[in-house]
């Protein structure tokens, strides 16, 4: 470990130890998310530890301990249920430890909680789904609660369906676990079958989406149906793009642009800065029709078109390096 020049101490010196420890590690978003938490530490000379995400309360929690058993400075909490987490965290924060929470809530006013604008993110699919649908149709739900981020994206799905009278919930199905994309396809497709009249489908995370995919094409239905989500990654725009699909827009950040922040922030706190409580990263709206007009067809080449996804102005200072991708 070198140090970084002109930077503030301890990165000054180098060798700053910090842990990401996250609940979900499987799917593009949360691998691309690790990669970019990777690259900004790698540009900070952070010695990162990475505790392999397994949907597992437990394990999470035993994560955090052996992260303070390992003297970090600084804890990057990805995904999680709060109600296990509560004291741990406290744990750390009382060794002096850093923490920084993206998606999960922690509520407390020491722990900068990063998020996606999951509001912002929701309104924009549902508006382009009445934009495609107009305001009457019957809908499937794809939503698991406890998750923040979908926790929030619920909240305008419902304050949506109340103002659109003429939008029916017709199912609600959803699974999270490493084999989300698949399990979510089964109930997809028995939702789908009792509910022909089912056009559109709001299904916010890329996992979700692709389940849904994968059902309407097993069922032959692909032509009649719509799916709006959230995330993007390479394999998405694919799907997205290709001919006779059914998942028709997306609203995303780059994930990797996410983690990036999330490292960013824990390192401004390490080294005694101001972090802002909230830090968002904005989504922005990526439809079918756009993707493909733009000839489109990675994450790497959306970030060369949309600024928003090579890099964010959130958690940034002169001394920490932000160009990574
Ligand atoms: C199970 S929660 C999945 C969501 O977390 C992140 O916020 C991603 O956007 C994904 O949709």
């Amino acid at each position: 470990a070198d140090g970084l020049s002109g930077a503030p101490a301890p990165f000054d010196q180098g060798g700053v130890k910090v842990a990401l420890i996250s609940y979900i590690s499987a799917g593009d978003f949360f691998q691309a998310y690790q990669a970019g938490a990777e690259a900004q530490a790698k540009a900070l000379d952070i010695d990162l530890r990475v505790f392999p995400g397994r949907q597992d309360a437990a394990e999470q929690r035993e994560q955090i301990l052996q992260a303070i058993n390992l003297g970090v400075s600084g804890i990057v909490i990805d995904h999680g249920l709060p109600e296990s987490l509560g004291d741990v965290v406290q744990q750390a924060l009382d060794k002096g430890i850093k923490v920084v929470a993206f998606d999960v809530n922690l509520n407390n006013p020491k722990i900068p909680q990063v998020e996606q604008s999951d509001h912002e993110l929701a309104s924009l699919a549902l508006e382009q789904a009445v934009k495609d649908n107009g305001k009457s149709f019957s809908a499937g739900y794809v939503y698991v609660a406890g998750f923040a981020p979908l926790d929030r994206r619920n909240e305008v799905w419902d304050k949506f369906k109340s103002e659109n009278t003429g939008v029916v919930e017709k199912a609600r199905f959803g699974n999270v676990s490493d084999t989300t994309a698949t399990s979510t396809a089964d109930q997809a497709k028995a939702a789908l079958t009792a509910n022909p009249d089912i056009s559109v489908v709001f299904a916010p995370y890329d996992e979700f989406a692709r389940g849904v995919k994968l059902a309407a094409n097993d069922l032959g239905i692909s032509k009649k149906l719509k799916i709006y989500s959230a995330d993007v990654s390479t394999a998405d725009i694919q799907e997205i793009t290709e001919e006779g699909s059914p998942w028709v827009a997306t609203v995303a950040t780059n994930p990797a642009v996410v983690g990036a922040v999330s490292i960013r922030a824990a390192a401004l706190e390490i080294a005694g800065q101001t972090v802002p409580h909230q830090i968002t990263v904005k989504p922005a709206l990526l439809t079918q029709e756009s993707l493909r007009a733009a000839g489109v067809k990675t994450i790497e080449e959306l970030a060369a078109k949309i600024p928003a996804f090579s890099t964010s102005d959130a958690a940034t200072a002169s001394w920490i390096p932000d160009k990574l991708f």
